[in-house]
This record gives C-alpha cells, structure tokens and sequence, in this order.
C-alpha cells in the first residue's frame, strides 16, 4: 500500500495498562487493515530479543535500542511497529525516535496512569516487593521515570476504558494519513 510504516511506542510505568492498550488497538487494525503488526511487549522482549537483561540504566537503555532497531527495520518495509517498554528515559526513547524516523512516523504514546493507580492494583505483586525493600531499582518507587515532554498521545488509564483509548488512537491514526 501507500501508506508508510509506523511504529507506535507505548511508555509508562509497570501496571499503568500499556499491553492492554497495545493489545486493544492490534485487535482494532486486525478488523479494519491488512498490514502486518510487529508487537514488541515489554515482557516478551525480555523473554526472547533482551534475554538476560537486568534493570541497570545499561540494560534499559540496551533494551530500548534493541526495540528501537527492531521497530526501525519493520517500519523501513511499510509494517506496523508496536513496543510497550516501561522505557525510562527521554534520551532512549529520543534514540529510538530518531532511528525510526529515517524510515517513517513514529508515536510516543505516554500511558500516563497514575502511580498510586498502577500500585494499588499490583497484579504481579511487584510494587509490594519494591516497597518493602525486597526489590530494588524499581521504576516508580526507587528508580526514575522521566515523564516524555511532548508525546503524541497521553492516555490515563484510570479515566478512559481500553476501548476507548484504542479508538482514539486509530482515529488519531486516520487523521495522521497513517491508516
Ligand atoms: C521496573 C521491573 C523491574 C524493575 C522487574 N523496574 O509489570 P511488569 O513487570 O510486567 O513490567 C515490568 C517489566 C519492565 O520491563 P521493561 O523491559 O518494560 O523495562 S525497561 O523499558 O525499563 O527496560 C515489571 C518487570 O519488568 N520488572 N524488575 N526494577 N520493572
């Protein structure tokens, strides 16, 4: 088709809802398009491509770049891109912005969940360990997340449902000439 490949990079913290949205808008443009999806979750990156990979500023920025040039490549052959990193920090998130940018569009989506939001809901039990001192270095609690500056889409799940956000992004989507 015409249109060009484009990746859409969720960030946000640990629980604030970024595999839901990014499995609520797959299932949107399986209905409606035909283009292949490349879905990069945090979990399973670190399951496979960042196998081994710890939670130091080095690893996360190294994971980052990894999602980064993954999304760049299926971006440079016309696909649809779609990563949901914690991702931390403006500068990694500003390195994978620019790598896939040679090749197309690039949208920062900024789940912007409250903290107090993702914590009380601490599905993995994760937020409980951080603050007990049983896990260190965890984002949000003892480790830093620096709050993307101009993204192009904020969405708080604890205002709007999956659905609603996922169909905001598509129309904002349509009106970008992006589907
Ligand atoms: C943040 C951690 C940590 C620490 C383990 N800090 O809720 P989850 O479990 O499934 O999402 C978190 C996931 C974050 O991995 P990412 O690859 O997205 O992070 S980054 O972009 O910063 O590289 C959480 C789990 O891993 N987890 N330890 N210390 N999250």
């Amino acid at each position: 088709g015409a249109r060009p490949g484009f990746t859409l990079f969720f960030t946000g913290l640990s629980g604030s809802g970024k595999s839901t949205l990014a499995q609520a808008v797959v299932a949107h443009l399986l209905e409606t398009g035909s283009r292949a999806i490349t879905v990069l979750d945090g979990d399973e990156v670190r399951l496979h491509l960042s196998k081994g990979l710890g939670f130091s500023r080095e690893d996360r920025d190294t994971n980052i770049a990894r999602i980064g040039y993954v999304a760049s490549e299926v971006v440079r052959h016309g696909g649809i891109a779609i990563c949901a990193p914690i991702a931390p920090y403006a500068e990694a998130r500003a390195q994978a912005r620019a790598l896939v940018e040679t090749h197309g569009r690039f949208v920062e989506i900024h789940v912007a969940t409250p903290l107090e939001v993702c914590e009380q809901r601490d599905r993995k039990g994760l937020y409980a360990k951080a603050r007990a001192g049983k896990l260190s270095g965890f984002t949000g609690i003892d480790d830093p997340y620096e709050i993307p500056a101009s993204p192009e889409l904020r969405i708080d799940a604890s205002q709007e449902s999956a659905l609603d956000a996922a169909h905001r992004i598509v129309t904002w989507l349509r009106a970008e000439q992006l589907l």
